[in-house]
């Protein structure tokens, strides 16, 4: 018996050497989640990659742009697929060299800090020379860029959150904008030990916090909230922010002194407020129209919001739409015009509820990494650029003040990701993919990207392979032992790197002469050295269950010191303050993002000409029985779908109005594609609003590729990103309009391998 870590928890599981025989549990989580059993159940489902592949066209013609995704794939040996690979990279970095790669290679692959899928990619590509990367993640791209220029950046805002011990005791107000969702709350990237939403929150209600959750979906929150539920319009909430700061404005609810010792620009923000330039004042009964909610209750809201202890909080989906940036903005405006930035259980929170570790207090250590290494290229891209890089070669765009030009890239090397589930606008997504020469996939399964790829080789699951991992602000260090071996041929990515790296004459620079397990033993020791405090050597830690870390301040608040003397820690802005008003940002001269945040209505809301069309505001949000696409085939996955297919809530009124009922299988469109889903009616979600999560398998129909079969939300988002600033992604929400379907219902063919030959 041993446990394991993953991105939603750790378990103990007992194993037969080949396949986990029972799934339990860690004892030490006192919330653990249904999702690791999606595990043991996919560990040998028919859609594992089971040996390497070559796409047939690229076998017999070569490298070239191709309609990737239909072909079938020639199985070879390791040697054959080692040997194309290495020849192919050589030629691509002789001929065009290290700016024409693609490596950035997005995705959460497995917890675990020495497999890491990319941090091996990237590593290896570096001794190649080095890659085109991307920065920013889909979750935050608007947040990642705004940011640092208003308040701080991410690694402040996500590692040192006021802790949810503070918030359970001084938060007598909790304005949740976007929720605290339960589902993704249970999730963080490197791992999660033990899951406490219910618990604090309930904690934090029996004490006396009240809790307003706004959002369009009822159970964006934990029952043991017992919030109050305000759904304005998706996509409203920065008008719903700007008339509560309104109030706090007319009826000198502000707090001047904070305003002025903390901030810069108020003054501009504040003339926006009051109409001095349009002459429309942006208070609650200008907000009323354009969210739905009334004008009375955003007024009420706002002044007990300036009459209690009050935390702040936007969702990161918020930001993951069209001017995601405003209600982003907006969240640390309201703050400080509370003056409680820097106060136990008041201010601005971004993340509560998005994911575990936001509220967790920071360990005095983050746990070893395996270094990547120089890259030798500064091309880069905002990630969800990807479509537009691979289809315009050369052409300009902006981002963050800046000109950038996309390289023209002949190969893209994926390892950990799977953007034919990430992306928006998939059937764009499919022509982009037809442009490079080669695309090369590792993957522990036959997903949507690894079926748009033209050398696909099997990665083991984190449960085959040694390792050891954390997830951020995560107190317990976990030593990972193999559970069982690896599923046929598959091998570990860094195994793989190593023989690749070998052959192109780069072993050592990629080995540096050591196997995973001296690895492991070595970035442990290193770690352990750089410590100072006792620390269990290695074989003593690899033998235990757990190690403990230390948290240096478990009751962190965040900017309290910036608080105490905002002159000796002054913020990293370029005022050293919060900034209201932003010069820079107003240098950019970006009209879809000004020097102060704003009400800008976004092209696809249920308020604007398209829902005429598309009357449906989808919420394309993350999954409650998978993480993201990962381990979909499942059983705790497939448990949710409805005759196989995805499910989508839609109100009992917009039901009705379409003649749609519970179980029925629907056709969601709009102009840009549309897909498959099963129906399930719930009052939980608001009038207008139909709720899709992303996770699918994209299975795309031969004869369209904008048809998905499954429930993919990504083939109706739009790929459009934020705004000109942070290029982020705006998959959250998309227009469309439902119907009964009413063919006969395709077979899926994503849930069984591609066609071999
Ligand atoms: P995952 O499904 O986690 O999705 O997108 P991301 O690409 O991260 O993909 C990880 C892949 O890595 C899986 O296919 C898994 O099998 C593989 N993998 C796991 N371990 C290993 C390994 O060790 N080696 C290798 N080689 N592969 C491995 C997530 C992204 O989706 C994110 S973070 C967000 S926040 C976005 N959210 C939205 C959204 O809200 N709405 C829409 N419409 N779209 C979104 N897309 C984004």
């Amino acid at each position: 018996m041993a446990g394991h870590l993953t991105h939603w928890g750790v378990f103990e599981a007992d194993s037969d050497g080949e396949r986990l025989t029972s799934v339990r549990p860690w004892r030490g989580d006192p919330e653990p989640m249904a999702l690791i059993d999606n595990v043991a159940s996919a560990q040998h489902h028919r859609t594992r990659i089971d040996q390497p592949y070559v796409r047939r066209g690229w076998l017999e013609q070569g490298p070239g742009p191709a309609r990737r995704g239909d072909e079938p794939f020639v199985p070879v040996s390791w040697e054959t697929a080692v040997g194309l690979l290495s020849g192919e990279l050589g030629r691509v970095y002789r001929e065009h060299g290290a700016e024409s790669v693609y490596g950035g290679s997005y995705g959460w692959a497995s917890a675990g800090r020495f497999h890491h899928a990319q941090s091996q990619v990237h590593r290896f590509l570096n001794c190649l020379g080095g890659y085109v990367r991307h920065v920013n993640s889909y979750s935050l791209g608007a947040s990642s860029v705004l940011l640092p220029h208003v308040i701080a950046d991410m690694s402040v805002l996500d590692g040192h959150a006021t802790a949810k011990s503070v918030l359970v005791e001084n938060t007598e107000l909790m304005v949740a904008f976007g929720g605290l969702s339960p589902k993704n709350s249970a999730v963080s990237q490197g791992g999660v030990s033990r899951h406490n939403t219910r618990t604090w929150i309930g904690a934090a209600r029996a004490r006396g916090c009240r809790f307003v959750s706004i959002s369009p979906l009822r159970d964006d929150i934990p029952a043991e909230a017992q919030a109050e539920w305000l759904a304005p319009r998706p996509g409203s909430d920065a008008a719903l922010m700007v008339a509560l700061a309104q109030v706090l404005d007319a009826e000198g609810l502000a707090d001047n002194d904070f305003l002025d010792r903390y901030t810069v620009g108020y003054a501009r923000f504040a003339g926006y407020l009051r109409g001095e330039r349009d002459g429309v004042v942006k208070g609650p009964e200008w907000a009323a129209p354009i969210t739905g909610l009334a004008a009375g209750t955003i007024r009420a809201l706002a002044r007990d919001m300036a009459a209690a202890r009050t935390m702040v909080t936007v969702s990161w989906s918020l930001q993951r739409a069209e001017h995601g940036e405003q209600p982003l903005w907006l969240g640390v405006v309201l703050a400080a015009m509370l003056g409680q930035i820097g106060l136990p259980g008041g201010g601005f929170g971004h993340g509560y509820g998005s994911t575990a570790h936001v509220g967790e207090a920071a360990c005095a250590y983050s746990v070893p990494r395996f270094p990547q290494g120089r890259n030798g290229v500064d091309t880069f891209i905002p990630v969800a650029r990807i479509s537009d890089m691979l289809l315009s070669p050369g052409a300009d765009y902006d981002y963050d003040g800046r000109t950038l030009t996309y390289p023209d890239i002949r190969l893209v090397y994926w390892c950990g990701g799977n953007p034919f589930h990430h992306h928006q606008d998939l059937a764009r997504l499919r022509a982009a993919f037809a442009r490079p020469e080669t695309v090369v996939v590792h993957d522990a399964f036959w997903t949507a990207t690894a079926r748009h790829a033209d050398i696909v080789l099997p990665a083991t699951m984190s449960i085959e392979r040694d390792d050891y991992g954390a997830g951020q602000n995560d107190r317990v260090f976990f030593p990972m032992p193999a559970l069982t071996r690896p599923h046929g041929q598959a091998r570990d990515d860094f195994a793989i790197f190593a023989e690749l790296a070998e052959t192109l004459g780069v072993g050592k620079e990629f080995t540096e002469g050591r196997t995973a397990q001296e690895w492991l033993r070595q970035l442990y020791r290193e770690w352990q050295t750089h410590r100072g405090d006792e620390v269990p050597d290695f074989e003593v830690f690899w033998d235990s269950e757990q190690l403990e870390l230390p948290i240096p301040d478990p009751d962190q608040v965040l900017f309290a010191r910036f608080r105490s003397d905002p002159e000796r820690f002054p913020l990293a802005t370029p005022s050293g303050r919060i900034e209201i008003f932003s010069e820079t940002i107003e240098g950019f001269g970006y009209p879809d993002c000004p020097g102060h945040p704003v009400w800008m209505e976004p092209e696809e809301w249920l308020g604007g000409r398209a829902a005429a069309q598309f009357p449906l505001q989808l919420i394309a949000n993350q999954p409650r029985t998978k993480l993201h696409s990962q381990l979909d085939i499942g059983a705790h996955s497939r448990s949710a779908k409805i005759g196989g297919r995805e499910p989508v809530r839609l109100h009992p009124d917009d039901a009705g109005a379409r003649g749609i009922g519970d179980g029925d299988i629907v056709r969601i469109f709009n102009d840009r594609g549309s897909c498959l889903a099963g129906v399930v009616v719930d009052d939980g979600v608001r009038v207008g609003v139909a709720q899709l999560s992303t996770g699918a398998w994209y299975d795309p129909d031969p004869a369209d590729p904008s048809f998905c079969r499954h429930g993919n939300p990504n083939v109706l988002t739009s790929d459009r990103g934020t705004s000109r600033l942070s290029q982020g992604c705006t998959g959250q929400l998309a227009l469309v309009e439902i119907e009964r379907f009413a063919g006969t219902v395709p077979e899926l063919a994503v849930d069984r391998p591609p066609a071999i030959s």
